[in-house]
């Protein structure tokens, strides 16, 4: 069974109000309104984990975020992202993401490319964990714009490191 992350959000609340369901939280990640969300998180990078800069395989671990919009391309300066231990990288450059268009936010130092779609934490050491973790991801404003819990044993089935949330 997929791990669920349980939102107590007023606004999982209204919606479950408004359903009728006096208790119970929608067994559902909330969705937010955001254009950007994550398409998935390699969070195991393959092989044994390394967090050397020079020869090391954090730059194999990396999360996608993707412009879900239709018509609105948005620009990642200053969002977020945090994992559960409150490790958190913001996009500090400008990176424009037209509808359809993504970036993979990896590990390790690197030069950033729009046209590779590629972001660098410029930090070597892992954050998502190989056992368990929690991905949120915030907007300049400080709200949220995705999160999502997940278990390797929950959540990646075929053991491969990868989970994909919205494809
Ligand atoms: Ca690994
Ligand atoms: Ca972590």
């Amino acid at each position: 069974m997929r791990f669920r992350y349980a939102l107590t959000t007023a606004a999982a609340t209204a919606s479950a109000a408004t359903l009728g369901l006096a208790v119970a939280v929608p067994a559902q990640a909330a969705e937010y309104s955001s254009a950007l969300k994550i398409k998935g998180v390699q969070y195991d990078a393959p092989g044994r984990d390394s967090n050397k800069c020079s020869g090391g395989n954090t730059k194999n671990e990396y999360l996608t975020i993707k412009n879900y919009s239709k018509t609105a391309t948005v620009n990642l300066k200053g969002y977020k992202v945090k994992d559960a231990a409150g490790n958190t990288f913001t996009f500090k450059n400008s990176h424009t993401l037209q509808p359809g268009d993504y970036i993979s936010l990896r590990g390790g130092r690197g030069t950033d490319s729009d046209a590779g779609n590629v972001v660098y934490r410029q930090n070597c050491n892992f954050i998502w964990n190989n056992d368990k973790d929690t991905i949120y991801f915030y907007k300049p404003s400080g709200s949220r714009a995705d999160v999502h819990a997940y278990t390797k044993k929950a959540n990646d089935r075929d053991g491969n490191g990868y989970i994909t949330y919205h494809g």
